[in-house]
């Protein structure tokens, strides 16, 4: 079968030459960011090579007869290694060579799961089996890979896919589904395919599942239920956290709405997912940061906790997409998010010893109460999102040439330190490969290592954000650093994630060699990692940041224009603005 690429998909081979003609004045090196962070050795505090060779060659002889004296004594006291500089890059493979390759692990990935587990929400692949979430299954993993399959060109697997999609997928169920995974993976895979496609089938379907998760709005406050029944289209309050929804699940829906209202015209599903955000926002909270659960009965939040890691994450990403979405006419999103991010200096943000990596902390008993110095592999969305906040998507060159602001200057750069501790937390540990979660070292102590890791978080799911932030800041900054950062990481994942049947893996602690693999592939390690990972060795035309935004699961959507349609239908009190400074 064939579809249409939409006219931003470029040919491919046309497309790496045009990239790699590309000069980017004003970027060399990354200029803008610390030179001894980014180039280790190009330090001139740092002795000549020679020197330093013989030197490590003495440290190395002297440590080993230490450990071999010591050997049964000898404890792993800290599960993270001191900071490394990025592993040697082995120059002979072309950026597009290493594209093919990527495009060959979902190959692999794809195989695998089509092999032993197809048309199921999950992927067992140590078992290679699979698992549906509702009787018959609801696409997990085959809507949600759709439109990688599109952007990667592999035309045989899209046809089995929308096959599938065709015959097999019914949305009629009478069972309850988490209405923003639902909607992220689902919804947002759907309305990317129609959008990449055209093909209205993928429409079609959107458009029946966004009927039946409408139902989910009908709370007092209009923040709708964690759960809804397809069937039924009832609203089902969470089990726990005393039936509040996370505020990133409640306030990470409004992208796919709006788009399914722009092409279907009807207003329904713009109004219940731009009303979550009047309520959050009539909550007033200090500096923009929202604790992480709220209530849909009242629309008030739970407790005071914040955080940029899970629950609360996706509620910073959505307000800058929101603005960017409608083509920057929706000015209250662009205030609650630059809002939003002075809180997140003022209160969150903090540098570790020794190396002094920037990372966002938590407060468990918000402003005010004591800070944690743990952070989510979650928040690595952020150091992307920061910088395309600066430049609203335009190279940073183009961005600069025009109304470039303290501020955005500010927000790039630190857009660029948070993306480097994000490596940081893959390349210093043993596998390469980056835990659920780190904790930084704050203290003005003798510690060696910058995070460390505790035994419970040692896992990696195959995530995506520090690669999605990684292909941002190539994007937005030319600097090749950062598509050596996601190859290393990329070769990570291949050497310990992937198994002898082809398929991939989670793992449950990154700092064992051979970390010991998970029965367990995400569906987003298809729809995000690898496609975030294609995209940062593909052309920067293909899909360009000013005209799509991505949703939180890496589906692309376009930006369009509200009018004649829509408007935004609320507007902030801004006397009631709490100033953050
Ligand atoms: C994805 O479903 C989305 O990226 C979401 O925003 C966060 N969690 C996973 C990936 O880690």
């Amino acid at each position: 079968m064939s579809f249409q690429l939409p006219r931003n998909i470029p040919n491919f081979s046309d497309g790496i030459r045009k990239v790699e003609n590309i000069t980017w004045q004003g970027f060399k090196g990354g200029s803008d960011l610390p030179l001894y962070k980014d180039k280790p050795w190009a330090s001139p505090l740092r002795r000549p090579r020679f020197y330093r060779r013989k030197r490590s060659y003495l440290i190395l002889l002297l440590l080993t007869s230490i450990v071999l004296f010591f050997r049964p004594w000898v404890t792993i006291a800290s599960r993270a290694r001191r900071l490394q500089p990025p592993q040697k890059v082995v120059y002979g493979d072309s950026w597009e060579d290493r594209r093919e390759q990527i495009r060959q692990s979902f190959v692999s990935s794809w195989d695998a799961y089509s092999r032993d587990a197809w048309g199921m929400d999950e992927y067992h692949p140590l078992t290679s089996s699979g698992r549906n979430m509702v009787q018959d299954g609801m696409g997990w993993i085959i809507v949600d890979a759709l439109d990688t399959l599109m952007i990667m060109n592999l035309t045989t697997q899209l046809e089995a896919a929308r096959e599938w999609v065709d015959t097999k997928l019914s949305y009629d169920k009478d069972h309850n589904v988490n209405v923003f995974e639902t909607t992220i993976r689902m919804l947002g895979g759907l309305l990317s395919a129609h959008y990449l496609s055209k093909d209205d089938l993928y429409l079609e379907k959107a458009t029946d599942l966004g009927n039946r998760l409408v139902g989910a709005y009908d709370s007092a406050s209009g923040i709708p239920y964690a759960s809804v029944n397809l069937q039924t289209g009832q609203g089902e309050p969470s089990h726990v956290d005393g039936g509040a929804s996370s505020t990133s699940e409640a306030t990470t829906v409004q992208l796919e709405m709006k788009y399914l209202s722009k092409l279907t015209g009807e207003a329904i599903y713009w109004k219940k997912a731009e009303k979550v955000i009047q309520v959050v926002e009539g909550n007033k909270a200090e500096a923009g940061l929202l604790p992480i659960f709220v209530h849909p009965t009242t629309g008030a939040f739970r407790g005071s906790e914040i955080r940029l890691g899970s629950r609360g994450d996706s509620y910073y990403e959505y307000l800058l997409k929101q603005y960017l979405q409608t083509n920057k006419k929706e000015i209250v999103y662009k205030d609650m998010y630059a809002e939003a991010m002075l809180g997140v200096r003022k209160h969150l943000l903090k540098y570790s010893n020794p190396n002094k990596l920037a990372f966002i902390a938590e407060l468990p008993q918000g402003i005010g109460g004591p800070l944690s110095p743990k952070m989510d592999h979650l928040v690595c969305f952020m150091g992307g999102n920061l910088a395309l906040g600066a430049t609203e998507g335009k190279t940073a060159v183009q961005a600069k040439s025009r109304g470039w602001t303290g501020q955005m200057e500010m927000d790039l750069l630190l857009g660029g330190q948070i993306t480097e501790s994000c490596f940081q937390m893959y390349n210093t540990t043993a596998t390469g490969l980056a835990p659920e979660i780190v904790y930084f070292n704050m203290e003005q102590d003798d510690a060696t290592e910058d995070m460390s890791i505790n035994e419970r978080d040692a896992h990696n799911l195959q995530r995506p954000e520090t690669i999605e932030s990684l292909f941002v800041m190539w994007r937005i900054t030319g600097d090749p650093k950062y598509r050596e950062w996601g190859w290393q990481i990329f070769q990570a994942f291949e050497k310990w994630t992937k198994l002898e049947s082809g398929a991939y893996a989670s793992v449950s602690d990154v700092t064992r060699i051979p970390p010991p693999p998970r029965n367990n592939m995400e569906s987003f390690w298809l729809a995000e990692t690898l496609k975030y990972l294609y995209l940062l060795f593909s052309p920067i035309d293909l899909l360009p940041l000013t005209d799509v935004v991505f949703n939180t699961e890496a589906h692309p959507l376009p930006r369009f224009d509200m009018e004649p349609l829509f408007q935004t239908g609320w507007a902030r009190k801004t006397d009631d603005v709490k100033s953050t400074t």
